[in-house]
Formats: structure tokens, sequence, C-alpha cells
């Protein structure tokens, strides 16, 4: 699929026009009277200009979803009717599949077939949930009194959404729609940087009818909306993906109003490799395991844990098929790897090259901005790969987020459970091997959330996605994820209606 210059502009809100906020069911400018501008990742220009919201645009937000909750209704609302919006919002967004991929590429710079594949588990999502909305079940117990115990379950009340710029539309996708699903009411906000898919979903979220103030989208900063959402002690549950360090300022300031939070985090996941895989597949999936969305993936396989009497085949290999890689606007036909998200994240990544020559690392290919021709005014950075890394280096331990590869080498299976187990983090980890048993005897020791044996990546709505460590806290997608939105009440009935006779006196 090739988009012409004429599609991008189609495709595009004008850039003249400022795009708006959705608060109390209306598109509303922020008070603030601020704007900010929206750059195409691939040539540095303006594609959208959106408003900045402040803290008083996430209060407003925060009280109509308040009071959409609590004082109209949508606490007792219907779970089959939650489940038809989302249904018709599925539908409506799989008939625009192409639109919202063009989008998504242009805002954070992912090629069109990685673009597509994210609108196709937006709409999966949608539909998951739209399910499951209807399936929570409670228990009755068996208890030694004249009492019917049971727990019912209840959607937890105003929820904040928080969501990072990798996967700009699948990942605040994910949330709402098992949020609503579970009958919450919710506050949305996306990275600065990346705004766009997700103002257009609102869009279609517009045309469902919902009551005022059960969805709402506030764009701004991190530091004044995303923080508003967590400390407002109206706000009962903050879901966030993101780095690990805001994380961790979020978790700090929740617990302020003892606020639930699901956190999903970074990660440096070690693709372990023995010298007894199928090497083609093992290189081919160690390519994509890194350079998948240039890399800008928490679950990428940024460790390469290789089974040294492998490496001098192995090596060369995986250098030589790195240089293939086709490099260019996501939109093109055939490109295979798009540019970093911005200007200032491209230098993050520098600059992590530059630290790893400094840490005496072996820099195998790439290292550089490309700056030839067109791809020059993008944010573009050659794939990556360092060898002769050792543990303790930067560049094994940070989460890099870009297309950087560390190779590590190990020699037992001992040794490569320690060195895959050896970072603050614990998201994802993948094991290469034909040996069975020996495969899954190691996935068995990887302290991490998600994990793959002979492949990297597959991830599915179905199951839950989360992490270890200092991956994070809770589980987005499949029912740990619906479970995030839902509280847990224990209801007692007696079943002897007579004084209990406590006390004596009457
Ligand atoms: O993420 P942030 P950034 C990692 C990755 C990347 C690094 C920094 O390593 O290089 O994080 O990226 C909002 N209170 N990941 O700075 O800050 C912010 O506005 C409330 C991994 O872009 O975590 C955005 O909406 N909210 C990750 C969201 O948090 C705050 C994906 C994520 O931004 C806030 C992205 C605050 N104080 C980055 N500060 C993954 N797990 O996939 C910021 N935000």
């Amino acid at each position: 699929m090739i988009l012409e210059t004429a599609d991008i502009k189609s495709v595009l809100t004008s850039s003249n026009t400022t795009q708006k906020m959705y608060i109390n069911g209306e598109w509303v400018l922020s008070e603030s009277n601020q704007t900010s501008k929206i750059v195409n990742p691939a040539n540095g220009e303006l594609i959208g200009t959106v408003t900045v919201g402040t803290e008083e645009d996430a209060k407003k937000a925060i009280e109509s979803a308040r009071k959409a909750f609590y004082e109209n209704g949508w606490m007792n609302s219907r779970a089959r009717d939650r489940a038809e919006l989302l249904l018709q919002i599925s539908n409506k967004l799989e008939e625009r599949k192409e639109e919202f991929a063009y989008l998504e590429t242009l805002n954070n710079g992912k090629t069109l077939r990685e673009s597509l594949g994210d609108v196709e588990d937006a709409v999966n999502q949608l539909r998951y949930y739209a399910g499951l909305a209807t399936k929570p079940h409670g228990q009755t117990y068996d208890v030694p009194d004249d009492i019917q115990a049971m727990v019912v379950r209840e959607a937890i009340g105003v929820v904040g959404i928080i969501v990072p710029w990798n996967y700009p539309l699948v990942m605040a996708n994910q949330k709402i729609a098992a949020a609503i699903a579970a009958g919450c009411s919710i506050v949305v906000k996306p990275a600065e940087i990346t705004p766009l898919s997700l103002i257009r979903l609102f869009e279609i979220i517009d045309e469902m009818g919902f009551p005022p103030g059960i969805v709402n989208l506030v764009l701004g900063s991190g530091r004044k909306v995303g923080a508003e959402l967590v400390s407002n002690p109206n706000v009962d549950k903050i879901s966030f993906t993101g780095g690990t360090d805001t994380g961790i300022k979020l978790m700090k300031s929740a617990a302020d109003t003892v606020k639930k939070i699901s956190l999903e985090l970074g990660g440096k996941s070690p693709n372990i490799v023995f010298a007894d895989a199928d090497f083609d597949a093992a290189v081919d999936y160690a390519l994509y395991a890194i350079f998948a969305n240039q890399g800008q993936v928490c679950s990428a396989g940024s460790r390469l844990l290789l089974e040294e009497s492998l490496y001098e085949k192995f090596v060369p290999e995986l250098v030589r098929r790195a240089k293939m890689i086709k490099i260019g606007p996501g939109w093109n036909d055939g490109i295979e790897m798009g540019p970093l998200v911005s200007e200032a994240h491209m230098n993050t990544v520098l600059n992590y090259i530059e630290i790893g020559k400094n840490e005496g690392a072996t820099l195998l290919c790439g290292g550089n901005r490309i700056i030839e021709g067109d791809l020059g005014k993008g944010y573009f950075v050659e794939p990556t790969i360092f060898g002769d890394t050792t543990p303790d280096m930067r560049i094994v331990q940070e989460e890099i987020f870009g297309p950087v590869l560390a190779i590590q080498t190990f020699k037992t299976e001992k040794e490569a459970i320690e060195l895959a187990n050896g970072t603050a983090f614990g998201l994802a980890g993948a094991v290469f091997s034909q040996d069975g048993a020996k495969a899954q005897r190691v996935i068995r020791q990887l302290r991490a959330g998600i994990t793959w044996i002979n492949t990297y990546h597959p991830t599915f709505n179905e199951a839950p996605w989360g992490g270890y460590k200092q991956s994070g806290i809770g589980r987005d997608l499949g029912t740990y994820g619906f479970e995030e939105y839902l509280e847990t009440k224990q209801i007692n009935i007696n079943l002897k209606v007579e004084p209990s006779g406590f006390f004596e006196g009457k």
C-alpha cells in the first residue's frame, strides 16, 4: 500500500485548525489558549496543531467523569449496552482502518504495515472487551453461620488513562475498551507528541452518543495534566504505560490518595539463543526482536544472549542482514524501518550509542543518524549492534528504546539465566533452542511477565501483558486486564433475622 502525497493531505486535519480536547461530551479548546505543533518524524513537517490542556482542564474532565459515574447513573449502566457501544466503535474503526493507519504512521513514524497491524489489534480489542463486558461473575460461600455470603464485581469508578507515544492508538484503546466494558468512566491523556489518532478515535466515540462525561480526552503535558490525574482524589484508578522513571513518580504521587494503579513500564529484555537453535529462525527473530517499531517497544529484545560457540557463525549473519533493512518514511512501499518518534528521542538514542562506544563495547554496525538526502530531514537512525559488552555497561542495563542491540555471550544454561535476569527489569524474554525441555526449563527461570519459545513479539489481546520487577504492576489485556477495572464487594445476607444478642441490656 503506497500513500501518495495527495492522500497524505487528505488524511490530515488542516494544520491551521487547532484540534480540540473532548470534555463532558463537547469538543473544547483549553483555557490556556496555548497550542502545540505536531510534527511528522519522517521529514520534520508540521502535520497538526493541538490545544494544550492544563490542570484546570483535567479537573473539569475528572469532575464530569465523576458526575457521570456517581450521580448520572453510569455506575448502574447495563453491561449489554456498554458491549453494544464497544462493538459499534469497533465497526466504525474497522471501516476507517487505512485512514487511521496512515495517520499513525504520519504522527509516530512507524511503517504502514505496523500501523495497520495496530489498528486491526485495536478493532479486536474493542470486540474482545465487548464480549467480556457481560461476563464478570461473583461467588457464593458456604459460611459457618445463617448467612448467605457472596461476592459481586463492580466498576472501579473514574479511571485516568495515561499512555505513551510508541503505540499511540492501540495502547490507549486497550485500556479504554477494558475500562468501558467494566463500566467505568474515563479521562484519557495521550503523549504530547502523538495525539492525532486518539483525537480521531474520539470523533468516532463522539458519534456513539455516550452520556456526557463517560469518556473524556485531555491533551497536555505529563507534568500538568498527567500529574493532576494521578493526584486528584476524585480519580479512583490510574492505568499507565510509560517509562520506569515516570512510573516511580506516579506511584509516589498515587500513594497520597491510596489510588489504585497499574503500571506497564520499561524493559531490557533478553533474547537467549542456544547453539542448538534453528539458525535461520533465530537470526531472523533476533532482528525482529530489536528493530521492529525502530526498537521503540517496551518488550523489545534489546539484549541478545548468544551461546559462545555460536558467536562466530551468528554475528556476521546478523550484521549482514541488519545492514539490509530498508529504511525510509513509513508510508512508502517496502519500507521496513521508519524514523524515531522525535528529534529529542533520537538524540537520547544517539547519546546511548556514544555511551556504548565510550564504555568499550564494539560497534558492529550502524551507530549513526542518517543524514543523506531526504532522510536527513527526518529522525532516522541506522540499525545498531554492539558486541563485547559486559553486564555492568549502561547499554546493557538501561532501556535505550531505539534500534540498538547489545550482544552478551554465555557458556552454560546457568550463566544464560543469570545474565537474562541480571537487570532491574522483568518485562519479556525469549529462548531459541530445539531442545524443548531445555527451552521450557530456562523460560521457567526467567523473572519476566511475557515470554516466548522459538519466536519473539507475538502478542494477543486474549493474554495478559505486563512485567515482573521494575517493569511494572498489574496487567493490560485479557481477563487480567479487565480485572484491573473491577472492584470486589462482599455482601452478607442474614437468613435468620432476629436480634444478635451481643448486648444483654434491652
Ligand atoms: O515517557 P513517559 P517518555 C520509556 C523509554 C523512553 C522513556 C522516556 O525508555 O525512552 O520511557 O519516554 C506522561 N505524571 N518508555 O518521556 O514520561 C507523558 O505525558 C503523569 C517506555 O516519553 O513515561 C506520557 O503521556 N504522567 C514505554 C506518558 O506519561 C506523566 C513507552 C509516558 O511518558 C508524568 C514510552 C507525570 N509526572 C516510554 N510525566 C513503554 N513501557 O512502552 C510524564 N507523563
